[in-house]
C-alpha cells in the first residue's frame, strides 16, 4: 500500500467516526427525525450552500427537484465546489466538504463565507443521514462525480465527462432507517420556505419541480422587490393603512465586523401581528435580539408621535396595541452571530438589540414626521386595540368571579371525571346533548370528562372588536370554567396577567373535540378551534388539543361487524368480508352523527384510549395559521370566496 492510499484510508476512518455521530443522534444536528423537521432541514442545509453561491455573485438560479424515487436534488450554476486536493486531508476538497462535519468552517476562504458563517451543520450531516448521495460538479470544463452511501464515499472523486458550464448538483435520498413517520418531502412546506428564501435574496430565482406525480408540479420564485415585496404579499388579503411599505436600512461597525439591518413594515386592518426575523438569511422563528430591538423602537416611536401630536389622553400605548395589524420583516447580516440553539431559532447576540432599536426609532420618527396622517391612523388603531383589551380584561374578571360565586366554578353541564391528576385526564368537547349523553354513558369515567356544547358556538373571529360578547357567551363561559386555566393569550413580552390562559392550570392534559362526521360537525369543530387559537393558544401550541375520529361506516356480515374510517377503508373491508364470493350484499351503515351510535359503539370506535385514533392539532406556522383563520372565519367575504374557489378542487370527501 503506498503512502497516498494509506492516508486516504486513515482519513476515511476519522471521517466515518464524525458522521457516525450524526447517524446516531440525528436529533442533535438536524431536529426531530420522526416528525418531518429533520427531513426538511436536510433540504435547507443543501440549498443554503447554493444560496451562498448566489450571495457571492455567482449564480442567479437554483433548481430543486423532488424525484419519484424519494430523492431530491439541488442544482446551482455557481463556480462548482473546488475539487483540488485539500492540504490537510490529502483528498479532494469536495470530498472533505461532503464527508467532514463542519467542513464549511475549515475553508477559511472569504469567498466561501460570504454571508458570514451562516450555515447550520453543513451538507456532510445530510450525507450522513442519506441512504445515498451523489455530487456532480461542473468546473474547468470537466464534470466531476462522487457517490456516497450512508455518508461513506463509494470511491474517490472521478472525472466523468466534459462540459462548458459551471455549477454543482447534489442529490440525496433520506435513509428511512433514520427517518420515520413523516418520510415524504412536503411540496407545500418546501415551496413556502424557498419562496421566503427568494424574497430575502432579491433577484435570486428558485425553481421547484415535483416530479413525483405523473403531472409535474412546477413553482418558480423570483422577486426583484425583496423584503418590501414580501410584506406586500403577506398583506395581500388585507386592507392596508398606508400604501407604501416602509423600508429601513442601516449598518453599524462592531468589534466583530459590520452588522447590517434591513427592514420592511406595513400596518393593515388585521388584528394579528406578523413579524418574521432572519439572521444571515436563516429564519429565527422565536425571534431574538433583532425582534426585541424592533419592538422597543416601535412602541417608543408610536408613543412619541402620539404625544407630540397630542393624540393620547390617558396612559401610554402598550407594545401589543402598537403592533396590532403590523406585518414586518427584519433581516440582519452579522459576521459572527450567536443563537440559543443549534437550530438557530433565536438570535442572542446582545449588541443587535440597540443597533436595530436605534436605526428603527430614528427612521420611523422621520416617517411619521413626513406622513402625519398615517401616524394618526396607526395611533388611532392602537387606541382601539387598547380599549378592546381593557374591556376584555373586565369581562374576563367578571366571568372568573361569577364562576367562583357559583361554587368552585365547575359548570353544571360538565360530567367530570374522578381523577384529579391532569396528566391522565381528558375532556371531550362534544357537539350536542344527545351525543353528549352517549359519551357520558360510554366513557371511562375515571379519566374521561364530557362537556356537551349546544349547537354552533360563537364565531369569535368576527368579534375581535367586541370581546365582551365573547366572554358573555354561555358556551364559551362553560368551556373556560371546565378547563380551569383562564382565558386570553398571554403577551410574549409583558408578564402574564391574572386570569390569562396558563396551561399549567389545565384540568385535563387532553382536550378532545368530538363532532359529527358531516359538514355541520366540521363547521363546529372549526369554530371551537378558532376559539382555542384566539383565546387559549398555548393549549394548541403545547400539544393539548386533539380531534376525535369517529368511524364513517359500520359494515356487517352476519354477526361480524367492522368499522371504516374512510371510503377507502370501507371498500377494503367490503372486499375482505366478501372473500371469494362477490355476491355476498354486505350491510353498510353510514354514520352521520355521533348520536346514531350507542354508548358501547362510541366507546369501542372512538373513545377507548387503547384502540382509538385521534388527530393531534399542531402548528407548523403560527403566522400562516393567523392568516387562515382571518380568511376562513373572518368578516371578508370576497377573500373567503377566492380561497374556496382556489382550493375547491382539492376537496375529496364532501358530504352534504
Ligand atoms: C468552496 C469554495 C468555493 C465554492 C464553493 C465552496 C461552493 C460550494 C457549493 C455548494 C453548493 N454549491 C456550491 N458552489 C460553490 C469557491 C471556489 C472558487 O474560488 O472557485
Amino acid at each position: 500500500m503506498n503512502k497516498m492510499t494509506e492516508d486516504y484510508g486513515a482519513e476515511s476512518i476519522q471521517v466515518l467516526e464524525g458522521l457516525e455521530a450524526v447517524r446516531k443522534r440525528p436529533g442533535m444536528y438536524l431536529g426531530d427525525p420522526h416528525d418531518g423537521s429533520a427531513l426538511h432541514h436536510c433540504i435547507w442545509e443543501v440549498v443554503d450552500n447554493s444560496v451562498d453561491e448566489h450571495l457571492a455573485g455567482h449564480t442567479a438560479s437554483i433548481e430543486v427537484n423532488l424525484h419519484k424515487d424519494g430523492s431530491l436534488s439541488v442544482r446551482d450554476f455557481g463556480r462548482g465546489i473546488p475539487v483540488g486536493i485539500h492540504e490537510e486531508y490529502g483528498i479532494s476538497a469536495a470530498e472533505v466538504i461532503m464527508t467532514k462535519l463542519h467542513a464549511g468552517g475549515k475553508f477559511d476562504n472569504s469567498s466561501y463565507k460570504v454571508s458570514g458563517g451562516l450555515h447550520g451543520v453543513g451538507v456532510s450531516a445530510v450525507n450522513a443521514v442519506s441512504e445515498w448521495m451523489e455530487m456532480t460538479i461542473h468546473r474547468d470544463g470537466v464534470i466531476y462525480h462522487q457517490r456516497y452511501e450512508a455518508g461513506v464515499p463509494v470511491k474517490p472523486v472521478e472525472k466523468i465527462g466534459k462540459c462548458t458550464d459551471t455549477g454543482t448538483k447534489i442529490t440525496f435520498k433520506p435513509d428511512l432507517t433514520i427517518f420515520t413517520h413523516i418520510t415524504d418531502f412536503e411540496f407545500d412546506q418546501i415551496d413556502t420556505r424557498l419562496k421566503e428564501t427568494s424574497f430575502l435574496n432579491a433577484g435570486l430565482e428558485i425553481i421547484i419541480t415535483d416530479e413525483r406525480d405523473d403531472e409535474k408540479n412546477v413553482s418558480t420564485h423570483h422577486y426583484e422587490g425583496g423584503l418590501a415585496e414580501f410584506v406586500t404579499q403577506i398583506n395581500s388579503n388585507r386592507e392596508v393603512m398606508h400604501q407604501e411599505v416602509i423600508q429601513i436600512n442601516g449598518e453599524k461597525d462592531t468589534e466583530k465586523g459590520p452588522v447590517t439591518i434591513e427592514l420592511a413594515l406595513q400596518w393593515s386592518d388585521a388584528f394579528s401581528e406578523t413579524i418574521f426575523c432572519y439572521t444571515n438569511i436563516i429564519r429565527n422563528k422565536d425571534g431574538g435580539t433583532h425582534m426585541t430591538g424592533l419592538r422597543g423602537a416601535l412602541t417608543k416611536s408610536v408613543n412619541n408621535h402620539a404625544k407630540k401630536r397630542k393624540l393620547l389622553k390617558g396612559n401610554s400605548l402598550s407594545g401589543d396595541d402598537v403592533r396590532e395589524g403590523l406585518s414586518a420583516i427584519v433581516s440582519v447580516k452579522h459576521p459572527d452571530p450567536s443563537f440559543s440553539s443549534q437550530t438557530k431559532d433565536k438570535l442572542v447576540s446582545s449588541e443587535v438589540t440597540s443597533i436595530v432599536e436605534t436605526v428603527v426609532y430614528e427612521k420611523l420618527g422621520e416617517f411619521f414626521e413626513e406622513n402625519p396622517s398615517v401616524g394618526k391612523l396607526i395611533v388611532d388603531k392602537a387606541l382601539l386595540a387598547s380599549k378592546a383589551r381593557e374591556a376584555a380584561r373586565k369581562a374576563r374578571d367578571l366571568t372568573r368571579r361569577k364562576g367562583v360565586l357559583e361554587g368552585g366554578g365547575l359548570p353544571g353541564k360538565l360530567a367530570d371525571c374522578q381523577s384529579r391528576d391532569p396528566s391522565e385526564c381528558e375532556v371531550y368537547l362534544v357537539e350536542g346533548d344527545s351525543a353528549g349523553g352517549s359519551a357520558k354513558t360510554g366513557r371511562d369515567r375515571r379519566i374521561q370528562a364530557i362537556l356537551p356544547l349546544r349547537g354552533k358556538i360563537l364565531n369569535v373571529e368576527r368579534q375581535r372588536r367586541n370581546l365582551v360578547k365573547v366572554f358573555q357567551n354561555n358556551e364559551i363561559q362553560t368551556m373556560i370554567r371546565a378547563l380551569g386555566a383562564g382565558v386570553g393569550n398571554p403577551s410574549e413580552e409583558e408578564s402574564p396577567e391574572e386570569g390569562e390562559f396558563d396551561t399549567s392550570k389545565l384540568r385535563y392534559s387532553k382536550i378532545i373535540i368530538m363532532t359529527d362526521a358531516d359538514i355541520d360537525g366540521a363547521h363546529i369543530r372549526t369554530l371551537m378551534l378558532t376559539f382555542l387559537w384566539r383565546f387559549m393558544r398555548p393549549a394548541i401550541s403545547e400539544g393539548h388539543v386533539y380531534i376525535a375520529q369517529p368511524p364513517l361506516y359500520q359494515l356487517s356480515k352476519g354477526r361480524v361487524s367492522k368499522y371504516a374510517y374512510s371510503d377507502e377503508e370501507r371498500d377494503d373491508i367490503i372486499e375482505q368480508l366478501r372473500g371469494d364470493n362477490p355476491n355476498t350484499k354486505i350491510g353498510v351503515q353510514r354514520y352521520k352523527g355521533l348520536g346514531e351510535m350507542n354508548p358501547e359503539q362510541l366507546w369501542e370506535t372512538t373513545m377507548n384510549p387503547e384502540t382509538r385514533t385521534m388527530l393531534k392539532v399542531t402548528v407548523q406556522d403560527a403566522e400562516e395559521s393567523d392568516r387562515m383563520f382571518e380568511i376562513l372565519m373572518g368578516e371578508d367575504v370576497p377573500d373567503r370566496r377566492a380561497f374556496i374557489e382556489k382550493h375547491a378542487k382539492e376537496v375529496t370527501n364532501l358530504d352534504i
